[in-house]
C-alpha cells in the first residue's frame, strides 16, 4: 500500500486528494513544519534527501515531485480515470498543465509569497530560500550522478535532456563549480552527436 508523507500546509494535499478521488487505500504519515522556520522537520529528511513534501513510499519505490507522484498513482490505479487516453488531443493538454503547475507557475507564485514575507519580516527569506535550495538540490543531483551514469539509471532518457539545459545555466552562473559528478556528466553528455547537432541547429 502507498504511504504518503504529508507536510501541513503543503503540496502533499494534491496526493491525498488524488488518492481520495480514486478511492485508493493509503497510509498517511503527518509531518509538521518547524514553528520558527516554517521548513520541513528532520523526520522528512529521513525519508528522502530533499526533505520536501509530498513523498510517497510504495514497496521499494520512494518518490518525490508531486507531478511524478500523480503519474505513479494513476499507473497503479485499475481504472482509467483522471487521465485522458494517450494520443488523444486532451492527453497532451493534460500533460502540458501537469508540468505547467510546477515547471512554470510555481516559480513566480512562490517568489511572490517569499517577497511578501520579506517585506513583512524585514529579513531576507528569499535569499535564505535560494541559498538553501541551491545547496540541497545540487548535492542531490551530484550524489545521484555519483551512483549512476544518467538520471534514470544506466540508459540515457529524455529526463537527461530536461536536466542538461538547467545544469548548463547553473554552470554559467558558477553554481556547480564544486560539483565534480555534475561537471563530469555534462562533459560526457555534451559529446553526444545529437546534442552537438542540436547546438548547431539551435
Ligand atoms: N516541486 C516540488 C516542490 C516540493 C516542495 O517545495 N514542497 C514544499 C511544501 S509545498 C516543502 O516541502 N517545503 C518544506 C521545505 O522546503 O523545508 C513538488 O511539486 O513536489
Amino acid at each position: 500500500m502507498i504511504t504518503v508523507h504529508h507536510l501541513n500546509k503543503s503540496r502533499s494535499k494534491r496526493v491525498i486528494w488524488l488518492l481520495e478521488e480514486l478511492e485508493m487505500p493509503y497510509i498517511l504519515v503527518k509531518h509538521q513544519r518547524d514553528a520558527r522556520s516554517n521548513l520541513a522537520p528532520k523526520s522528512l529528511k529521513l525519508i528522502h534527501p530533499l526533505a520536501k513534501a509530498p513523498i510517497i513510499v510504495d514497496d521499494n519505490i520512494t518518490l518525490c515531485e508531486s507531478g511524478a507522484i500523480m503519474e505513479y498513482i494513476l499507473n497503479q490505479s485499475a481504472s482509467e480515470q483522471l487521465r485522458p487516453a494517450k494520443n488523444s488531443p486532451e492527453y497532451y493538454q493534460y500533460l502540458e498543465w501537469l508540468h505547467f503547475a510546477e515547471g512554470s507557475l510555481a516559480l513566480p507564485v512562490i517568489s511572490t509569497l517569499l517577497m511578501a514575507m520579506e517585506k513583512r519580516a524585514g529579513t531576507s527569506p528569499l535569499d535564505h530560500y535560494i541559498a538553501k535550495e541551491i545547496a540541497l538540490d545540487f548535492s542531490y543531483v551530484d550524489n545521484t550522478l555519483s551512483r549512476q551514469t544518467y538520471f534514470a539509471g544506466e540508459s540515457f532518457t529524455a529526463a537527461d535532456i530536461m536536466m542538461t539545459i538547467i545544469l548548463e545555466i547553473a554552470g554559467s552562473l558558477k553554481l556547480i563549480d564544486d560539483r565534480t559528478h555534475i561537471k563530469r556528466y555534462l562533459g560526457a553528455i555534451q559529446q553526444r552527436p545529437a546534442y552537438q547537432l542540436a547546438s548547431k541547429q539551435g
